[in-house]
């Protein structure tokens, strides 16, 4: 008889999506995957409410404590650290430290990337076009990764040599600035960080977990991918 898995992870190939994807591949968790359909809404759906309220990805259900439910992507990385005693440390200071840079992310760069992204990338295309937003979305993020780029020198990551919950927060928004339309130029200590990340096996597996989307980072068939995008999100919700 086949044993579950501890951990059943919902989720999209998406920025917020793929960060419990990289804690998973980097703790060697095993973990059965639903991938949620935006296309056919079924992050909407009656029975995905009652996991997630909030209608979007990424959702955790942990088997070994009851089915018990967690939703936001930073509190399931944070959950998954303490369950698993990984990439949050023990020290007070070095926690406390690694928490505001989650916070930070979860605050600043999601939501600024993410409206960034949203006006350009959904609004824009489906006949919203709006400057005075993009311009406002665009200064903040690239505000907000050059107060990054500064926590990043002489760092190897954002809680100096220890590689944390608030990279892998940090990195799955940031790594997809082309999409964002923001500019890295200038920012040596991101983008030192960045690939640093990136060479790491368990991000090259993660990224490919439910399935590449490589126009995010400007590679592959970038209007093909654009195009499909927008179409799930055409009512602009
Ligand atoms: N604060 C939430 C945001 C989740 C979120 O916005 N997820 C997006 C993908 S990155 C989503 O599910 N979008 C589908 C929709 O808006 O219907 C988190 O961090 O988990």
């Amino acid at each position: 008889m086949s044993k579950s898995k501890d951990i059943h992870l919902y989720t999209a190939s998406t920025m917020n999506g793929w960060k419990p994807v990289v804690f998973l591949e980097e703790a060697g968790v095993e973990y059965d995957l639903t991938h949620i359909d935006f296309s056919k809404k079924e992050q909407k759906s009656s029975e995905y409410l009652k996991l997630n309220p909030n209608g979007r990805i990424p959702t955790v259900v942990d088997r070994t404590n009851n089915d018990f439910v967690v939703f936001e992507s930073g509190a399931i990385l944070w959950y998954l650290a303490e369950k698993y005693g990984k990439f949050l440390p023990k020290d007070a200071n070095s926690r406390s430290e690694t928490l505001q840079w989650l916070m930070f992310q979860m605050a600043g760069v999601g939501p600024m990337m993410g409206q960034a992204m949203y006006f350009q990338r959904i609004a824009a295309k489906n006949g919203n076009g709006d400057p005075f937003a993009i311009k406002r979305y665009v200064d903040e993020s690239r505000r907000l990764i050059e107060v990054l780029n500064t926590r990043l020198e002489g760092r190897t990551y954002l809680v100096d040599a220890q590689y944390t919950i608030a990279d892998m927060a940090m990195y799955t928004w940031t790594r997809a600035y082309y999409w964002a339309n923001v500019s890295v130029d200038g920012l040596p200590h991101l983008q030192e960080w960045l690939e640093r990340i990136d060479a790491r096996p368990a991000t090259q597996r993660a990224l490919e977990i439910p399935e590449p989307y490589p126009a995010f980072f400007g590679k592959g068939d970038v209007k093909r991918q654009e195009d499909q995008n927008a179409a799930r999100f055409k009512d602009n919700e």
